[in-house]
């Protein structure tokens, strides 16, 4: 399709039928280019999970993605309290992934007591598009959220 030569339609009267056609022809599109974003890595899922609330404190934070972070550039963070009662510890060490399916390890290293935390990722993908996000989670049996 030339969208040039339809300006030879606008004195036809055909013209607005064919730059419709031109219109829905850009539209569509428009998905495909969204779906060459979803090549992206990003965060598969986590242990814990977003929102989830744990019975027993977790002795290992676990994440997964969708194509293997560079190790070197990862930094997480565990964040406990809220507000200016707030504690942030950086951990570490980072276990290696094996494989590319394998989860980054993060031990946590003490045992948490009851209460909200959230975990503060920031990672790179290999394609040197830097990520991050928070997973929040809480401790406790439960009795905190009555
Ligand atoms: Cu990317």
């Amino acid at each position: 399709m030339n969208v040039r030569s339809g300006g030879a339609f606008v004195r036809d009267g055909v013209r607005p039928l064919a730059r419709r056609a031109v219109t829905l022809a850009l539209l569509a599109a428009v998905p495909a280019i969204a779906g060459a974003a979803m090549m992206h890595m990003k965060l598969s899922r986590s242990e814990p999970a977003a929102n989830s609330v744990l019975r027993i404190p977790p002795k290992d934070l676990k994440l997964w993605f969708t194509q293997r972070p560079e190790l070197t550039v990862t930094s997480v963070k565990l964040r406990s309290g809220s507000g200016a009662s707030a504690v942030q510890r950086t951990l570490a060490p980072l276990a290696r992934a094996a494989a590319d399916s394998a989860p980054i390890v993060v031990p946590v290293g003490v045992t948490l007591a009851p209460g909200h935390y959230e975990i503060a990722w920031r990672t790179m993908a290999r394609d040197g598009h830097v990520l991050n996000g928070i997973i929040p989670f809480d401790v406790g049996s439960g009795a905190a959220k009555r």
